[in-house]
């Protein structure tokens, strides 16, 4: 071999990595990864659940499966709405809960009576899968369902015969709607129902009784672009990711062991040496409950909420599914669509002009010094193209520098993840005043990360990547400048008498007035607790976006006197502070020995000329001790009460908020309300605050 030979024999040798026929050879894979179906389903990034069934029309979280089918009346059914709201919000598919725990089927199953065929509606001619399935093609939404393999009305749950009946309704479901794009089958099994008149609990195996590995086979001959999610059962192509209440942990690997339990900290988390690929779904209501219940009208998730939920899902590589309640007319609720729209419209305002486009990139490493993996692959719009480095480099930093002082707030940074979920540690830098400052320090990005924080005006960015598992792909990067949310701030007086404003966002400036008139922009910064005298405060605020120069409605607050003076007698519990401390959130229950009627005695700690009180009920979700009858009572010494006001919080059971009571001005110090009688019937009283009107 002569010296040029031998040169080239080593040339070709040792970049063997990088060259196939004078090319750059991309990275090899880095297991595991995801399949086509996983990878179509988590570009879909945000699709919505429906929630409909008997327990609609029984205010019941799930149904018994006794219920009648003659009460599933929705007169109004209207699956165009409702496939219209989700192409609204920039959904791209619905996943409808054809049979919940109650086994009432919302599909003509010929497996079953139970089901729409025996509703009054459409004189049991009507099938919901049909027309949905339907509506999703008219909107070009995916399809997919829930068939609960709890059936608590069917008399063989729990024996063998069920799961020959699961299974055809499964094929059903899965023959004649055309395509379904995802199958959700959900962990509550098993426990007590109507099971065919039975009437008794019934236990089963969870791990054994569905026998899953065959029941994934028929699902996958019949759809073989079906994506498979089960928290149950043996592991799926998803994961839960342990909690219903929208997010994910910011460290999100999507990645668990392919056998063995799964604590819920993996759920949150994935595992990073997961053998198996099963990212996760960011499951949660756009109400608290996941069916209808009408007094939830007041608690449909805010902007900012619905925001968290995006970034802490979306923006932590998680897909996000969120639901609709369905109510008993068969129609989305107008505020549950008002809601959604005005989130699409924020997110669509925060994503509105990627910065990052026409800045310089550099990188610190470049596989095989090929700019087919430049760093400026990550702002060339193409997902399919991304910067990477040589195989033996996994902390690498890319740098753009912007033409002039560019200002922003948001990070979003995509990886290649067809290769597989690298990324393990990353910071990113701002270049601000001729000086590098940290902005984030994170750990994984995986298909999708978006980072938030306080805004900056830097000429330069730089992404870190500091720990990999192999050699990093970066597919996509974006910076934006999001506004911020303008909706009125909250405002609560607290029990020294101090007035705390919370705005929306946390960049939002506060302009306000105590003193009634309309606040603008030259009235008073809020800077912190706004002290008062102990009278009554008139409050109007609003938030201001200094960017924008936009602002929000105006809150409005009438504070009535403080209550810095104000003890209840004949109670030593320091939580009794939770009645007067202004925060809806927090509550206090009188002791569960009481019988109705059950006393609250409150010394003002002087004299008032009280003219009304007001009872705030506890604001939870599982809040009981809701007050429906009372007494009030007034005295001038605490011994001698004078009754000023009896009758009933009317609607409280489905609305649950503030109760106004207001009677013919009367001096006293003393003030008493006596609970009669709760929404539940028992014994239960409970607070979460208590005002009075004074004159
Ligand atoms: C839970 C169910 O029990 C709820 O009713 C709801 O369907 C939710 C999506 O999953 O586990």
């Amino acid at each position: 071999m002569n010296y040029k030979n031998l040169f080239l024999t080593v040339f070709i040798f040792t970049n063997v990595q990088f060259f196939t026929f004078g090319q750059v050879k991309a990275p090899s894979p880095i297991f595991p990864i995801p399949n086509q179906n996983q990878l179509r389903w988590q570009q879909m990034e945000y699709y919505a659940f429906v929630h409909f069934s008997v327990n609609t029309y029984t205010d019941m979280s799930w149904g018994k499966g006794d219920e009648d089918p003659k009460i599933f009346n929705p007169e109004q059914l209207d699956c165009r709405q409702w496939a219209r709201i989700c192409k609204e919000a920039g959904m791209k598919g619905v996943i409808i809960t054809a049979k919940h725990h109650s086994g009432f089927c919302l599909w003509p199953s010929k497996y079953t009576d139970y089901s729409v065929k025996n509703a009054p509606w459409k004189n049991g001619k009507g099938d919901i899968m049909r027309e949905m399935a339907d509506a999703c093609k008219e909107y070009g939404l995916k399809l997919g369902v829930y068939l609960s393999p709890w059936d608590r009305n069917h008399p063989d749950y729990g024996k063998p015969a069920y799961l020959t009946y699961f299974r055809n309704q499964l094929r059903e479901l899965l023959t004649n709607y055309g395509e379904i794009f995802e199958v959700w089958f959900d962990g509550a099994n098993g426990g007590s129902g109507y099971y065919g008149g039975a009437n008794e609990t019934r236990k089963i195996d969870r791990t054994t009784y569905y026998d899953w590995e065959n029941t994934y086979k028929l699902v996958r001959s019949l759809q073989p672009n079906i994506v498979i999610w089960n928290d149950g059962g043996d592991r799926a192509d998803l994961r839960w990711v342990g909690t219903e209440a929208g997010y994910v942990g910011e460290t999100n690997w999507s990645l668990l062991n392919a056998t063995g339990d799964v604590p819920e900290k993996i759920l949150r988390y994935g595992l990073e040496s997961g053998n198996t690929w099963v990212p996760g779904e960011v499951n949660t209501s756009i109400r608290p409950e996941w069916f209808y219940h009408p007094k939830e009208d007041s608690k449909v998730k805010t902007l900012p909420q619905l925001m968290d939920t995006y970034y802490n899902s979306i923006g932590r590589n998680a897909t996000l599914l969120l639901n609709f309640p369905i109510m008993p007319n068969g129609l989305i609720h107008p505020f549950d669509e008002k809601a959604v729209l005005d989130f699409r419209k924020a997110v669509k305002e925060v994503l509105a002009i990627n910065l990052i486009k026409s800045a310089k990139v550099m990188a610190s490493n470049v596989r095989g010094n090929d700019p087919k993996f430049g760093g400026s692959k990550t702002i060339d719009v193409n997902t399919e193209s991304y910067w990477t480095t040589d195989d033996q480099v996994k902390a690498a930093s890319l740098t753009f520098s912007f033409a002039k002082p560019t200002t922003f707030n948001r990070f979003l940074v995509q990886e290649y993840i067809k290769l597989g979920q690298r990324v393990k540690a990353f910071t990113l830098e701002a270049f601000v005043n001729n000086q590098w400052q940290e902005i984030a320090k994170e750990t994984t990005i995986g298909y999708k990360r978006i980072l938030r924080f306080k805004t900056v005006k830097a000429t330069k960015l730089r992404l870190n990547i500091t720990d990999a598992k192999a050699c990093p792909l970066i597919s996509n990067i974006g910076i934006y400048d999001a506004p911020q949310i303008l909706v009125p701030p909250v405002a609560m007086r607290e029990r020294s008498g101090d007035v705390r404003i919370i705005p929306a966002d946390f960049e939002s400036q506060i302009f306000y007035t105590i003193d009634g008139s309309t606040p603008t922009l030259q009235s008073n910064q809020y800077t912190g607790p706004i002290k008062t005298n102990d009278g009554k405060v008139v409050l109007k605020c609003f938030s201001f976006d200094p960017k924008s120069k936009k602002t929000s409605a105006l809150t409005e607050e009438k504070f009535d006197i403080a209550k810095n003076t104000w003890k209840i007698v004949g109670i030593e519990d320091k939580q009794t502070n939770n009645l007067f401390d202004g925060n809806p959130d927090t509550q206090w229950y009188q002791k569960n020995t009481l019988k109705m009627p059950v006393d609250l005695v409150i010394d003002l700690g002087k004299f008032q000329n009280i003219s009304g009180f007001k009872y705030l009920p506890d604001q939870h979700w599982w809040g009981s001790g809701i007050i429906t009858n009372y007494r009030f009572f007034i005295s001038e010494n605490g011994n001698d009460w004078k009754q000023v006001d009896e009758g009933e919080f009317s609607n409280i059971k489905n609305n649950p908020l503030w109760q106004v009571k207001t009677f013919a001005p009367q001096k006293a110090r003393y003030l008493k309300l006596r609970a009669l009688r709760n929404t539940k019937d028992d014994d239960t009283v409970g607070y979460a605050e208590i005002d009075v009107i004074t004159e």
